[in-house]
């Protein structure tokens, strides 16, 4: 029996207004607007505009796959938190192990936006994961802890309030190599002992979610995890037919 309660697609570089039209639409066409599984859809920035427009059900919100920290001013290509608001972005994803491998995105700058969304009132969805030879090294843990500490440590507790964590292990991102549900939950059951020291019952609370080759025939296995409370979805996120299968896997 499935627990989860929200199922996230990362479009990534990927996607067109047609597909907003089409997802929403298949979506709409499953989910009952009081399904307990809230959907959040997060397609490159031109189509967040377009995608809001879609999204009129309380249970299907808008995200972004990134932001800049700052408020506005000299940084040429760079989106602020006021302009995804302005376009009824919810949601903003931080750290995705994309982002901190290519775009060299480091912990403080992490840290920073982390920060400036929940500040703001969005939900930042902090993406953690260790890379294969961490994990064969036994350093999973450890390096989550550094992650989570040095995105988290300077949030009060209403700001706990609006996170969510992704645990999206590097080697499972985008391979077809998932973690099998018995890894993912030793993984997010720690990461549930670090948010309930650090935030209380607001880290009780918190959701969890499993990243990495989530797919509409492996989803409902992880989502019957006690604390895998939903999906990051790549991938899949972009055929309709299988998000709206994994989003049913939740239910
Ligand atoms: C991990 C995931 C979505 P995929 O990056 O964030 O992608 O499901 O394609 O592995």
């Amino acid at each position: 029996m499935a627990n989860a309660s929200l199922v996230i697609g990362n479009w990534k570089m990927n996607g067109n207004a047609a597909l907003t039209r089409s997802m929403t639409a298949a979506l709409r066409e499953q989910q009952e607007p009081t399904a307990n599984v809230k959907v959040v859809v997060c397609p490159p920035f031109t189509l967040l505009g377009e995608l809001t427009r879609h999204c009129y059900y309380d249970n299907i919100a808008v995200g972004a796959q990134n932001v800049n920290a700052h408020n506005n001013g000299a940084h040429t290509g760079e989106i602020s938190l006021a302009m995804l608001q302005e376009l009824g972005v919810e949601y903003v994803i931080v750290g995705h192990s994309e982002r901190r491998a290519m775009y060299a995105e480091d912990n403080a700058a992490i840290a920073a936006k982390v920060t400036a969304v929940t500040a703001a009132g969005l939900t930042a969805v902090l993406c953690v994961g260790e890379d294969k030879e961490q994990r064969n090294n036994d350093q999973t843990w450890s390096v989550i802890e550094q992650q989570l500490s040095a995105a988290c440590n300077e949030l009060s507790r209403q700001q706990a309030s609006k996170l969510v964590v992704a645990y999206e292990p590097v080697w499972a991102i985008g391979t077809g190599e998932t973690a099998t549900p018995e890894q993912a939950q030793q993984v997010h059951s720690k990461i549930r002992g670090w948010l309930k020291q650090q935030f209380d019952a607001v880290g009780d609370e918190t959701e969890i979610l499993y990243g990495g080759s989530v797919k509409a025939d492996n989803a409902a296995e992880l989502f019957a995890q006690q604390d895998i409370d939903g999906g990051l979805i790549g991938g899949a996120s972009l055929k309709e037919q299988d998000f709206v299968a994994i989003v049913q896997a939740a239910q």
